[in-house]
């Protein structure tokens, strides 16, 4: 297995880079605000159980408390209401491989800059792979929009009196990508995996419907992803294994060429 040695040297060399795709978790992490009849999200609280004192003389440690969909998050088929009955499809009971793939990364950030309610269609995937080369299965699909530059919470979660903006799928994109692509799933910059004002559409959150009830997984919050080429990098997204967990923070790496 001369693979995983040459894997090693190429990072001490520097051929190849680990970029963080991962936001910092913490209390000041921005949260997904649902339509007040639903149950919000609460956030990231933290309490310090001991700090090298009274209760801890030589030790520090933190007892933390957030809803499983928070900050840089993963997603599992289970979340969605579509993908309730699927084998394998909660936190503890993924098969670890599908935790591991190729990156395909879709830059629309000149789009994105335009219009903040901008939809990927199937015309934009299929041009990119014109480009790039057809999307292979079981690949991290990729939405880069520059959304993680917004480091203002007001201007991440961008809410209006019409609910939030922020770009995602159109619902025929996130099945072609599902069915025709057979992907492991989609990471956005976003808070979430669907569109700001999907809860309009029809169906409502349809990239959640679509992606879960196909089996496929979400990555939300990412950032660093204008660190990554088109095509060329390895993505690992492993959630905690929460048993019957819904989804879980995770701290998402990519490897790829320096
Ligand atoms: C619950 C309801 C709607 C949405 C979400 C959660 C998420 O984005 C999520 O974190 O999965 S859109
Ligand atoms: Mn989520």
């Amino acid at each position: 297995m001369t693979v995983l040695a040459d894997f090693i040297a190429a990072l001490d060399r520097g051929t190849l880079k680990v970029v963080d795709l991962t936001q910092p978790l913490g209390p000041d992490t921005p949260v997904i605000g649902l339509p007040p009849m639903f149950a919000p999200s609460p956030g990231v609280s933290m309490e310090v159980i001991s700090r090298y004192d009274d209760k801890g003389p030589a030790w520090y440690w933190n007892t933390i408390t957030m809803g499983e969909h928070t900050g840089t998050h993963f997603d599992a088929p289970v979340h969605w209401v579509s993908g309730k009955d699927l084998p394998n499809n909660r936190c503890d009971t993924i098969p670890p491989r599908r935790f591991i793939g190729p990156a395909c990364v879709i830059d629309v950030t000149a789009e994105v800059a335009r219009d903040e309610d901008f939809l990927l269609m199937p015309e934009h995937v299929t041009a990119w792979e014109k480009q790039h080369g057809r999307i292979p299965p079981n690949a991290w699909v990729l939405l880069r929009t520059g959304w993680s530059k917004r480091t203002n919470r007001e201007r991440f979660l961008n809410v209006t009196p019409e609910g939030p903006h922020s770009p995602g799928f159109h619902r025929s994109t996130s099945e072609l990508l599902a069915k025709d692509r057979d992907i492991l799933g989609v990471g956005v910059e976003t808070v979430g995996t669907d569109a700001g004002q999907a809860g309009r559409f029809d169906p409502p959150f349809p990239n959640h419907a679509t992606m879960h009830g196909n089996g496929k997984f979400g990555l939300a919050s990412l950032c660093n992803l204008d660190q990554l080429p088109a095509t060329g990098a390895v993505v690992i997204a492993a959630p905690l294994k929460i048993v019957d967990g819904s989804g879980s923070p995770l701290r998402v790496l990519a490897i790829a060429p320096a």
